[in-house]
């Protein structure tokens, strides 16, 4: 349960923390450190940095996957609908916020269709639907029900296969930490890479290009395997955009570069600071790739990796402690 815990709070931690480089294209790790510091002060109260639509749309897949005892779509559909028109202004895509809209029409026959239209038919390949990818992991037991949930749950907005497979990389990176696989980072990344190479291997998946997310993957893997990386070159190498092709590897990577201390780190951090923090200095679309980063990285060090004083500065950050205990019992149900 503490890997469930972790992996569900760290998520909203990172959205929180991230929130506020999202979209800067240079973050000094100075001001990275500064704003985390800034978290331990005691006079900054409860939380007081908000969520954005990553935690929004996570928070609507696990009362989904509780309350239906497993995966609904219409049920989903129906409750990212509604949180988008109670909260408008969480951040969301420009595109997917068409797709929303669309979903809460009660005239709606298939809720996929909406996903489909996008962009002319070809789909969102943002990273809106791995954003939210975690909780499948987090609610199925068998590597198999999770890259199944996670695929149509992502599908519900993003009909691209590098959306979609995007939001299936996220959930197996959690499932595979969950279980412990961080101890061994290179087949934790060698498992990912074979994993993604059965599932880029369809049809679909081939016209939009040859086994993509399994190519940045190897570069993940290049890059671990080397002594000194640049900020400058985790970027050129896997992105730090809003596509999950931009974004999900790099996620992963900064969670296996931040399991050892980092020299440009402080020393008092733990490895889940540690990775949160260099997320943040990538810049770009922080929020998401911290949110991930952070799921991973929390289900392997668990809640007891994650600081008090930070879960107090995140809004929702309380409620994923109790969502992830009753995930957990869906996890172990008989
Ligand atoms: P989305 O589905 O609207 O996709 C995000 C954006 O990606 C779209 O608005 C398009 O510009 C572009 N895009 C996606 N698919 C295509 C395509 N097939 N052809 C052309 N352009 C495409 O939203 P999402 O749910 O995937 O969200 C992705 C990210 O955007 C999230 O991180 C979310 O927080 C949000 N966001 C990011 C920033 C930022 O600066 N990084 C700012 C505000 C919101
Ligand atoms: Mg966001
Ligand atoms: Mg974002």
């Amino acid at each position: 349960m503490m890997g469930s815990e972790g992996a569900l709070v760290a998520a909203v931690l990172g959205d929180c923390v991230g929130g506020e480089f999202e979209g800067a294209e240079e973050v000094p790790l100075d001001s990275v450190l500064k704003h985390l510091d800034s978290l331990d002060e005691e006079a900054k109260g409860s939380g007081i940095l908000e969520y954005s639509d990553d935690t929004a749309m996570a928070r609507c897949v696990v009362q989904s996957l509780l309350t239906r005892a497993g995966f609904d779509e219409q049920d989903m559909a129906r409750r990212f609908a509604k949180e988008y028109s109670a909260s408008p202004g969480r951040g969301y895509g420009s595109g997917v916020i068409q797709v929303l809209k669309k979903l809460s029409s009660p005239q709606l026959r298939d809720v996929y269709q909406p996903a489909r239209d996008q962009f002319n038919g070809r789909g969102s390949f943002g990273n809106g639907g791995a954003m939210r990818a975690s909780p499948f992991a987090l609610a199925f037991p068998d590597l198999s029900d999770v890259k199944r949930f996670a695929r149509l749950g992502a599908m519900l907005t993003h009909s691209c296969s590098l959306g979609y497979n995007g939001a299936i990389l996220q959930a197996m990176a959690v499932h595979l930490s969950l279980h412990g696989a961080l101890e061994l980072p290179q087949q934790f990344i060698s498992r990912l890479i074979s994993e993604m190479e059965e599932v880029e291997d369809d049809e679909l998946t081939r016209m939009d290009a040859d086994k993509p997310f399994c190519e940045r993957l190897h570069r993940v893997r290049d890059l671990m395997g080397r002594n000194k990386v640049s900020i400058e070159e985790v970027i050129s190498e896997l992105g730090n955009g809003i596509a999950a092709l931009h974004s999900v590897p790099t996620a992963i990577f900064c969670v296996l570069h931040c399991l050892q201390p980092r020299d440009c780190l402080p020393v008092s951090y733990g490895g889940l600071e540690r990775t949160l923090a260099y997320c943040l200095a990538l810049g770009g679309d922080t929020d998401t790739i911290a949110c991930m980063a952070g799921a991973i990285a929390g289900a392997h060090y668990g809640i007891e990796g994650v600081p008090q004083a930070w879960i107090r500065c995140c809004e929702g950050a309380e409620d994923a402690v109790m969502s992830a205990e009753r995930l957990y019992m869906l996890y172990h149900r008989p």
